[in-house]
């Protein structure tokens, strides 16, 4: 374990990995190219056999600042639950490992974020925006359930499930996360922030399908966790529920995922 603390990062950048050593150069490539605030990417990997993570070993040193976060669970949410709670920069990216075409949105979303917002959400559904490639059922729940929840003033953006999307510190120390389930946890991030009154914004952002390995977002298993927020989205405006409701941390919350600098990572023999 070693001390996240000691770094000048303004933006941790936190990307949950599943086997990911074909996409993760070129996101690593596209931060290095774009993103000109002091960053440091926590790579938050289920098994020590992962292959994102020699791949991550090699990559140049003075390109990147790297700390692998191993998960305290298993699956993506849980891994970036990790992360987050690894995390000790001001501000606090969750950034997909399929996503080597979003990183010239980073500086301006942390912009926007010290503007006084405690979320920035990507938006797929606003002008400027894309959705491409996903499965028919996932793109039409996506859509259905951004749209009407808009428009039913659940939340005051157009896109409320992408997982590309900044938070603040103060959120971050604020909110616990109970959410378990496929990416949820952003959807919770998003809602809670809203309940508790404090400001989330939006910028146009592209998604793309994977044409690297596989999507491992699991559609009909996951669609009740995802709902269970849509619920609570709704109960903000529509009966009432206030700040007071939205779960707090406390100073025992959670355990401490497993942090270890890339130097110090070896293989698994
Ligand atoms: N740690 C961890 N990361 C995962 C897991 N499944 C997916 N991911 C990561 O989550 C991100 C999005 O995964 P993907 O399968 O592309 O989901 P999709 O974009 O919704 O189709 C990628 O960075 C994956 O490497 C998992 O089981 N554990
Ligand atoms: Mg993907």
């Amino acid at each position: 374990m070693t001390d996240s603390a000691d770094s000048p990062a303004m933006i941790d950048i936190v990307i949950p990995v599943y086997n990911e050593s074909g996409n993760i150069i070129s996101v690593l490539d596209s931060f290095h190219e774009h993103v000109k605030t002091p960053y440091r990417v926590l790579i938050c990997y289920d098994m020590d056999e992962d292959d994102t993570l020699p791949a991550v070993k090699n990559y140049p040193r003075d390109k990147a600042d790297i700390l692998l976060v191993k998960n305290l669970g298993r699956g993506p949410n849980q891994a970036v639950i990790s992360g987050l709670a690894a995390a000790r920069a001001p501000a606090v990216l969750v950034h997909m490992a399929d996503d080597d075409y979003n990183a010239p949105l980073i500086d301006p979303m942390h912009d926007m974020l010290m503007d006084g917002r405690d979320v920035v959400t990507g938006s797929r559904f606003v002008r400027g925006g894309c959705y491409r490639g996903a499965p028919w059922l996932k793109q039409a729940l996506t859509r259905t359930a951004s749209f009407s929840l808009y428009h039913l003033r659940g939340v005051p953006v157009h896109d409320c499930t992408n997982g590309f999307r900044m938070f603040s510190r103060r959120l971050l120390d604020t909110v616990e996360i109970t959410s378990t389930e496929g990416f949820t946890f952003t959807f919770e991030l998003l809602v809670k922030a809203d309940r508790l009154g404090w400001r989330v914004g939006e910028i146009p952002a592209t998604w793309i399908e994977r044409t690297v390995g596989q999507s491992r977002f699991r559609v009909k298993e996951w669609v009740l966790p995802y709902f269970c927020w849509y619920k609570y989205a709704l109960g903000t405006r529509w009966l009432g529920k206030g700040p007071e409701t939205v779960v707090r941390k406390t100073a025992a919350s959670g355990p401490m995922p497993e942090v270890t600098r890339i130097d110090d990572w070896e293989p698994a023999t």
